[in-house]
């Protein structure tokens, strides 16, 4: 029989929830039948955590798959419901965002202030002639103002597109242009690196190929020299001086809310197109289920980028529907120390901390004492999203940050999903490190092989779910068919994720990465994710990537690119000698079939801005092929040093 996907790695620790945790959890473990039992009924009850001006008719209409409709008939304001009403409930004065810019001013923003400057904003949009239905495009850095944009055109019912503040001219007009935006809201620039980093410029150049663009609203933040057009005009002259008061107006459920771009791995960005009703009904859900939030005494902090889909659900729509206190911060985590993140922690007493294992693999590599410096004992729940989570990073998480006493969530979701679809319930799951372990109450996913069979427990495969869920993608923006082909092509009535999976003996799923990345050795379908989990298992290596390069005896060999840790020394023959132990070390760990070709000793990997690993441009490098488009990498400098890192490694082949 031939193996869909290999499962070679083996976990056996396990980690139950805290005791207290448990007894107090806002869900528990009878949520799974409760949802198992009726999935409608289920939903339409989380459903009821917003408030609708008027009920839907219908929780779902699948009539004509892949086009769904969730709460048909249903309207409802999602600013309202983020802001509004918590206000009228009396909490006005709670607050909503502690946010900390990165040269180390502050602001305290309470819900009443969030209204009041979404509310201007809104009435400046509405005179700048942006009605419901039209969109705009928002490339900020992380201020707070970026939030009150989002939360203005909810508002009003114009349909947002984040860009990422890191991108390019190039990303940023295609992005404008795809979505024919009328209005692009900006700021001077914002602070990476100790430096104020201009954002303005890459505006002008993207405005002036965009036709749709009327207005350009600016948002002064560092205060730096900017060039200043006839489209332009400040935040501080139109938004802080409109009128405060904005009655809100309710849309229909399917009303679109946002448009998030996915560039994938190579094709042009897909528009994934997000609507109202279900994406802030499971939002809202998933934060309080999976955070196990209490908006009275937690404060909760999410260090994704607002341009992230994570920036979007788990930093303004969840946990602001919720009517969480939060932590924003827009710098970098070295700056001015790689302490900054915990002096954070400390600072706001944060107790439930939502990051992503790339900067989980980048505090194992400066070393646990600078973590140790610091009181983090307010932390009481950990999550992490974006990537698989390598066993070793998860035990090094819980052990350094949670200091043994936080349970770690590590959810798996996508753009196209909208919210947390796998995690672990932290008062309920004993979860295992490296496993996102089962699907969330109301959500069915599956493991299955290529004739879309479910693999058995022990099986490897493809990730997929079988049964439409509230926050789902309704579509590719303006491409229906790009839609269909992508998501519900690859086997018959089910969405493919493009994940790969596995299903342990338990039952348990853990995510082996993008099926695309998976290399084929010598006949056996090997993830990424298995290998680079065992490299990091070695306690030389902070974090590690693995390609598939073409070779003439085995179809495809693996690869390996690896960052040391801190303390580790890797000159001439110290760093012959880890290469050496660490091929060894995998093909202990996973068998000899795993073991690399290859091993580089690198300082850095290519990764998106969301801390995704590029592994396309590391396989051109293996492969001494030119690199690809590098339009979405974080850092252009990586590749240099790569590439240096590469010729140090090139006596290892044998
Ligand atoms: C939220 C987000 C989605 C892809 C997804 C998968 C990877 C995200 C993960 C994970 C393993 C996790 N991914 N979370 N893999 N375990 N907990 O990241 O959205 O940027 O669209 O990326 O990220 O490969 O398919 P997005």
């Amino acid at each position: 029989m031939s193996e869909t996907l290999a499962n070679l790695l083996q976990e056996n620790r396990q980690f139950p929830p805290p005791e207290e945790l448990a007894r107090q959890a806002n869900v528990t473990a009878e949520a799974y039948d409760e949802a198992a039992g009726d999935h409608l009924a289920f939903w339409a009850k989380q459903a009821e955590r917003l408030e609708w001006t008027r009920k839907w008719d219908r929780v779902l209409d699948w009539s004509n798959p892949p086009f769904a409709k969730w709460f048909v008939g249903g309207q409802l304001n999602v600013a309202y419901n983020c802001l509004d009403r918590h206000v009228a409930a009396g909490n006005g004065d709670r607050v909503a965002i502690h946010w900390e810019g990165e040269p180390g001013d502050a602001r305290t923003i309470t819900y009443a202030e969030l209204l009041k400057a979404t509310s201007q904003a809104a009435n400046t949009l509405t005179e700048l002639g942006v009605v419901a239905g039209d969109r705009v495009a928002i490339y900020l850095p992380m201020i707070p103002e970026a939030a009150v944009a989002m939360l203005a055109c909810a508002r009003i019912g114009a349909t947002h597109s984040v860009v990422f503040g890191g991108f390019s001219v190039d990303a940023l007009s295609g992005r404008i242009q795809d979505a024919t935006a009328k209005v692009v809201i900006t700021a001077d620039g914002g602070y990476r690196r100790g430096k104020p980093s201009a954002l303005k410029p890459t505006v002008d150049e993207a405005v002036a190929r965009c036709p749709s663009v009327e207005k350009v609203l600016v948002v002064r933040r560092t205060g730096q020299e900017v060039a200043w057009g006839e489209k332009d005009l400040w935040w501080h002259e139109t938004v802080e001086k409109a009128n405060p008061e904005h009655e809100a107006r309710s849309f229909d459920a399917e009303h679109p809310l946002f448009i998030l771009y996915t560039s994938g791995t190579t094709a042009t960005p897909k528009g994934i197109l997000h609507t109202t009703g279900g994406f802030l009904t499971q939002t809202s859900y998933t934060h309080d289920a999976v955070f196990d939030l209490k908006p009275e005494s937690d404060v909760y902090w999410c260090t994704a980028d607002i341009g992230w889909v994570t920036g979007h659900s788990y930093i303004v729509y969840g946990p602001l529907s919720n009517g969480a206190t939060q932590v924003m911060y827009e710098g970098t985590p070295d700056t001015p120390h790689r302490g900054r993140l915990w002096e954070i922690v400390d600072r706001y007493r944060v107790s439930i901390l939502y990051t992503a294992p790339t900067l989980i693999r980048t505090m194992m590599k400066w070393g646990e004492q600078i973590p140790a410096e610091h009181d983090l004992s307010s932390l009481r729940v950990l999550g992490s999203v974006g990537e698989p989570i390598n066993p070793e990073a998860w035990i090094w998480y819980r052990e350094n940050i949670g200091r043994g006493r936080c349970p770690v969530v590590d959810t798996w979701w996508q753009t196209e999903t909208g919210a947390i679809m796998i995690s672990p319930l932290p008062g309920v799951t004993a979860a295992k490190p490296g496993s996102a372990m089962r699907p969330l109450p109301g959500i069915s996913a599956d493991v299955v092989d290529d004739q879309g069979r479910s693999v058995p427990n022990g099986g490897g495969g493809y990730l997929v779910l079988r049964e439409p869920w509230p926050s789902m993608l309704r579509t590719v923006w303006g491409n229906d068919q790009r839609f269909i082909e992508t998501y519900w092509s690859r086997f018959e009535g089910m969405y493919f994720a493009g994940d790969g999976a596995k299903r342990d003996d338990d039952g348990d799923l853990w995510l082996l990465g993008r099926v695309d990345d998976v290399m084929l050795v010598s006949g056996h379908n090997i993830s990424t994710t298995e290998v680079e989990s065992a490299l990091v298992s070695h306690p030389s290596v902070a974090e590690a990537a693995v390609v598939g390069a073409t070779d003439p005896t085995t179809g495809q060999a693996i690869v390996a690119f690896a960052i040391p840790r801190g303390s580790v020394r890797t000159e001439g023959t110290a760093g012959e000698e880890l290469i050496q132990e660490l091929r060894n070390h995998v093909a202990r760990t996973l068998g000899p079939i795993a073991k690399p070709r290859q091993i580089m000793l690198v300082p850095e990997l290519p990764k998106t801005r969301s801390g995704k690993i590029m592994r396309r441009l590391l396989r051109d490098v293996a492969e001494n092929r030119s690199l690809g488009d590098v339009t979405t990498l974080q850092d252009s400098t990586v590749m240099d040093l790569i590439s240096s890192g590469m010729k140090a490694g090139k006596s290892d082949e044998d």
